[in-house]
């Protein structure tokens, strides 16, 4: 077994970790061990299962079978297997917008609708986006209106996507010319499974081709259709104070998690947990209160528009519940693991699984209905709220008291205000600061946390390195949290990380040098947010010409392929932690790594050094600078090396 220290970086994590130990409790970072070696043909990217003459495996020594039994090859099999992936990423982000427009609508239609619109600016700037009429019209004709447009785009039957149109005209053009404009969200995942199915296409180039296209419709699809619906429903994110880590949990409240990825039940739970009566009822059960607070990124929905505190990423779902204090976890859909039900039986803790799309076995399932959305919420409240009395009386409660504070709720929009000020909103002194030097670039640091690395670790030793090198960095997802549990989310982190000209320009704002961007789905706002930044004039044409770069250093779900391939697919380069399973095809990762260059204007890089992770996009962003013609670098970079994750 490892040590603690090689397991998390986080203090709070490390005593739980330690608690586990003494308690012979199995977790994540064990399993991950009894799964060494990993399956070697599965690591490589050359098992293949899709029909039944195999499964297949080609051997990577070339001792062995060097296709399958239809005569696939290494390549191809690697490229279906991706492609497959990015479509099961693609669909779990577009499943959950689709859900969200389903909620607008409703909540349009129905008066008596629990939710109600929360941003209605947002909502008519996406009206008159989508040539929505609004002139003379009540708001909730509007919403449903715009609700059902963004809901065909599930199931388009002709054209684009709309979103699309937001790209920049040569980033449009290029992809109109390599044929991959998503044409409707649906129809690119089925087109995929259909294409990757036994005995269809046996061209990796072309296989990556509609992988790109799904990924697309992924990013500028389904996801950012869950954003900005979110918006309209919840409000936009604005900046606010929160805190984040396991301390958050106070074992005299009744504790509720929320956890997984869509907000629409959490929504409700926050009013729920409010709610006199069941406040009065925790009370009377001999607890203050009820505490609310949130894993993965429910979490980090509810942090950016309530400052609803966050216990943890991904890794933390376990360690959570081994506090003991922690009365209720609701979980959604996605990053839930199944080992859950487990160690909610020996801490007391309820698993309340609620979507029909996600259940598990010895879970608690109370199914969720937007029709319905508050009583249900109310009544797994109420649940939770019951089981305070069943907390082990025995001392079994133990919560580290380690959380950090944390600025949050950054998005496209809210920057554009924060950087111009009330009355002159505008990108422009962000793209000043790199015009003149004084920030070298932009990094997108995102993704999961996984075992196979020291929890933490790669997100902060990376993001420092970057901060040193005058780079500032946007963060969502899981590395968002880890990178808040550091203190990196703070204002402070500009003095005691920032390179000087970086320092400079948060000083001038008054903003982190790392900006929370919410949940994985927010991604598509890094999206916007490059495209704004190419409005604003003198950093080129297409976002493949801007001084940015994307990581995910600690990345283990689907999601973060697809997030990935739309990311590279939009013209950024992107650098993840460890090796898609491409590594046993060489044509296949040559493609992914160097001739997606010429062909979408960027390329996926893999490696498990932090720092030399940081320096890929380092040297990325001042290769697009000298393309640029931009100034050197202000200040030189701070010496020294940089300063380790957890101290
Ligand atoms: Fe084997 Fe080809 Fe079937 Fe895959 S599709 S299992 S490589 S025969
Ligand atoms: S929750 S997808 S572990 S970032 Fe979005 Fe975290 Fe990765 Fe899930």
């Amino acid at each position: 077994m490892r040590p603690v220290d090689e397991r998390s970086v986080d203090p709070a994590a490390k005593k739980l970790l330690q608690r586990a130990a003494e308690n012979k409790e199995q977790l994540s970072w064990d399993r991950w061990e009894q799964q060494q070696p990993h399956c070697g043909f599965g690591e490589l990217g050359l098992c293949c299962r899709l029909c039944n003459m195999g499964p297949c495996r080609v051997d990577p020594f070339g001792e062995g079978p060097t296709v399958g039994v239809c005569g696939a090859d290494a390549n191809i099999i690697a490229a279906r297997n991706l492609a497959r992936q990015i479509a099961a990423g693609s669909s779990a982000h577009s499943d959950h917008g689709r859900d969200v427009a389903h909620t607008l609508i409703m909540a349009a239609r129905d008066p008596e609708s629990d939710y109600r619109i929360a941003d209605p600016a947002k909502l008519l700037r996406l009206a008159q986006e989508l040539g929505i009429k609004t002139e003379g019209r009540l708001m909730n004709a509007i919403a449903e209106e715009v609700g059902l447009t963004l809901l065909g785009e599930f199931g388009r039957i002709e054209g684009e996507l709309i979103f699309v149109k937001r790209a920049p005209q040569r980033r449009q053009a290029l992809w109109r010319e390599l044929d991959v404009v998503p044409r409707a969200v649906d129809r690119e995942v089925v087109q995929i499974m259909h294409q990757t199915h036994m005995g269809v296409d046996a061209d990796y180039r072309n296989l990556m081709k509609q992988a790109i296209r799904t990924a697309l419709a992924d990013g500028w699809g389904g996801s950012m259709i869950a954003s900005d619906l979110q918006d309209v429903l919840f409000r936009s994110p604005e900046a606010l104070r929160t805190r984040t880590n396991l301390g958050v949990i106070d074992p005299e409240y009744v504790n509720i998690i929320v956890h997984g990825h869509e907000p629409v039940l959490s929504e409700m739970v926050v009013i729920a947990a409010d709610d006199p009566e069941l406040v009065a009822q925790a009370k009377s059960k001999g607890a203050k209160g009820i505490k609310l607070s949130g894993i993965c990124c429910t979490a980090n929905e509810l942090l950016q528009r309530h400052g609803i505190p966050s216990a943890g990423a991904f890794l933390h779902q376990e360690l959570a519940m081994m506090t003991g204090a922690v009365d209720a976890m609701i979980v959604d859909v996605q990053c839930i693991m199944p080992g859950l039900a487990d160690i909610a039986r020996n801490y007391n803790t309820k698993i309340i699984t609620t979507s029909p799309k996600a259940k598990i076995q010895g879970a608690l399932h109370m199914e969720f209905d937007e029709e319905h959305a508050l009583d249900v919420a109310k009544d797994i409240v109420a649940t939770a709220v019951e089981n305070f009395s069943n907390r082990d009386p025995g001392g079994g409660v133990y919560v580290p008291d380690n959380s950090a504070p944390m600025i949050a709720g950054f998005s496209t929009d809210y920057v554009f205000k924060l950087l111009g000020g009330k009355f002159r909103p505008s990108y422009r002194p962000l793209n000043n600061a790199i015009i003149e030097g004084r920030i070298r670039g932009v990094a997108g640091v995102v993704g999961c946390e996984n075992p196979c690395f020291i929890q933490g670790n790669q997100h902060i030793t990376m993001v420092r390195e970057l901060l040193r090198h005058d780079v500032l960095v946007i963060s969502t997802g899981c590395s968002a949290t880890a990178l808040g549990r550091e203190g990196l989310l703070q204002p402070e982190a500009a003095y005691k990380y920032a390179g000087e000209g970086l320092r400079e320009v948060c000083e001038a704002v008054g903003m982190p040098p790392v900006l929370h961007f919410g949940a994985c789905v927010d991604n598509s706002r890094i999206l916007t947010a490059c495209c704004e930044v190419l409005k604003e004039g003198g950093l080129g044409e297409d976002i493949s010409d801007l001084p940015v770069a994307g990581a995910a250093p600690e990345w283990m779900s689907e999601k973060a392929i697809a997030i990935g391939m739309y990311v590279v697919g939009s013209g950024i380069f992107t650098v993840f932690g460890n090796d898609l399973a491409v590594s046993g095809a060489p044509g296949l990762r040559d493609y992914l790594t160097r001739e997606l260059e010429s062909v979408v204007g960027a390329t996926w890089a893999f490696e498990s050094d932090a720092i030399a992770a940081a320096h890929l996009m380092i040297e990325r962003m001042n290769l697009k600078r000298k393309e640029l013609k931009l100034r050197d670098m202000m200040y030189a970079p701070i010496e020294g090396p940089t300063v380790p994750a957890g101290t």
